[in-house]
């Protein structure tokens, strides 16, 4: 049984007091979600949906509800006043137990520089001031899936710039492959983080991504896999038939891709001796692509060594750029050690030692989906405008102690101005139009983005005027 259904206790505990703390008749607090910056000049804005469907419209408020969080938060506290017992029963009582709140967004997919607003939260109900910011917890959490996309597309912008310098870009969303199910911390880790890579890539053994674009999104197959080993099943036939391990992979899938990993005992070996002389007819009367996966060593200088020894056992041709490829019946997957620093330092190796982006495809899996945090792109969610006692009056903070956590005063606009994004406050914008979309009022989803409207929008633009 999942225990986090009980959206009262989905916050931080100081929140619980802070209805407590707000100015005396305040009726509103609007709030905005943010990077401010980071390692990424661009954000890619993904995985609201998923939380406003799972969590803000799946949880009505109901009596058991605020019983349970007055049992829990009574006994975490000093004392049992703390809670807000008689804000939440009104939103029971008097709001159908749906969240009096409109979210207003960014369309998912699209891409856009840091330091523009992402999506605003307000109450819709004067009582309920003390709502908007209980949420922030939540909400902010669209830091982990915008963050996975972000990178990932980063990724892809690398692999596309190596492949149209040194090959073509026809398999780009089959180049890097999605092996972090392991490597995170929870199954929703995974789901949430494999759908955010799905929507610049289809390539994943994450098939937990692959439930949540398709329940929450309504994807279709967002993501593809081939047969490959891992080491059990060819370790377990003992060191002295890796042989026949590998001949047994080439018999059982006789046709097609087939990846196997090769570094068990001596990976050189395997590829001089195993795959490029004992199978090599085998391998060359294939209808179909041994993919071999290097697993260990330093990848630079392991990729280029096998580079050259599969080069010399399977030939190699030079393409009109001047790079060398393999023999199509062969290519190389590299799934161990991939973050984004690696990827890079890779591509550039083989480039210079003349070798096409095109013989490769990459397995990342913490790098892709763990090794990051809320500050890689500085995250945050604050308050910009509140309406006390009948007046809007700017909110924000700007500490001499660091300027660049100061945050946006106003109601806020995300506007285009000569193709660019802009955000701008909407008194100084009233003219243009605003690209945030109402999503959420009042309890209810009121607006969903499709997932192929999702991956067109993050597209990189050398991918929209190509045939795929
Ligand atoms: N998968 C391409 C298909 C997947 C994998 C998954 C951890 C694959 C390996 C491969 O070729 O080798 C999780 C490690 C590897």
């Amino acid at each position: 049984m999942y225990p986090f259904s009980n959206l009262l206790l989905l916050t931080d505990s100081y929140k619980v007091s802070h209805y407590k703390q707000y100015p005396p008749k305040t009726e509103t607090v609007y709030s905005y979600f943010e990077s401010r910056g980071g390692e990424f000049a661009e954000t890619v804005f993904f995985g609201l949906q998923y939380l406003l469907v799972e969590y803000l419209e799946g949880c009505v408020v109901t009596q058991e509800k605020i019983d349970e969080a007055q049992r829990i938060l009574g006994d975490h506290f000093s004392e049992s006043s703390f809670f807000n017992r008689t804000g939440w029963e009104y939103i029971a009582n008097q709001c159908s137990g749906r969240l009096p709140i409109r979210i207003k967004a960014v369309p998912e997919g699209t891409v856009l520089p840091t330091s523009n607003v992402l999506m605003t939260i307000e109450n819709t109900d004067p009582t309920c001031y003390w709502l908007t910011n209980y949420l922030e917890t939540l909400l902010v959490q669209t830091w982990y899936p915008c963050t996975v996309a972000t990178q990932s597309r980063s990724m892809k912008q690398s692999i596309a710039h190596y492949l149209t310098k040194t090959g073509g870009e026809e398999n780009l969303r089959f180049k890097l492959h999605d092996f972090g199910f392991r490597g995170v911390s929870s199954v929703e880790t995974a789901a949430i983080g494999g759908a955010s890579h799905l929507v610049n890539f289809n390539g994943t053994d994450n098939l937990a991504g692959i439930v949540l674009a398709q329940r929450y999104y309504g994807a279709q197959m967002p993501g593809f896999s081939i047969p490959a080993a891992e080491h059990s099943t060819l370790t377990s036939w003992g060191r002295e038939h890796e042989l026949d391990a590998y001949r047994n992979m080439l018999e059982q899938f006789p046709s097609g891709l087939v990846a196997v990993v090769s570094d068990s005992y001596d990976l050189m070996h395997a590829c001089r001796a195993l795959w490029g002389r004992e199978l090599k007819s085998m391998i060359l009367d294939r209808k179909g692509t041994l993919v071999v996966r290097p697993d260990s060593g330093d990848p630079p200088t392991i990729l280029c060594e096998v580079l050259a020894i599969l080069g010399d056992a399977f030939g190699v041709s030079v393409n009109s750029q001047g790079y060398k490829v393999l023999d199509p019946h062969i290519r190389i997957i590299q799934g161990d050690g991939i973050d984004r620093a690696m990827l890079n330092k890779i591509l550039e190796a083989i480039t210079v030692a003349g070798w096409s982006a095109d013989n490769l495809a990459f397995g990342s899996g913490g790098g892709l989906l763990q090794k990051l945090h809320r500050d890689t792109s500085k995250y945050a969610f604050k308050c910009s405008s509140a309406r006390v006692n009948g007046s809007e009056r700017d909110v924000f903070k700007q500490p001499v102690t660091d300027q660049g956590k100061k945050s946006k005063a106003g109601r806020l606009r995300l506007v285009k101005r000569d193709g660019q994004y802009l955000t701008l406050r909407e008194s100084d914008a009233s003219q243009e139009t605003d690209y945030l979309e109402e999503v959420f009022r009042n309890g209810e989803v009121i607006r969903r983005q499709s997932w192929n409207d999702i991956c067109e929008r993050s597209k990189l633009s050398s991918e929209r005027y190509t045939s795929q």
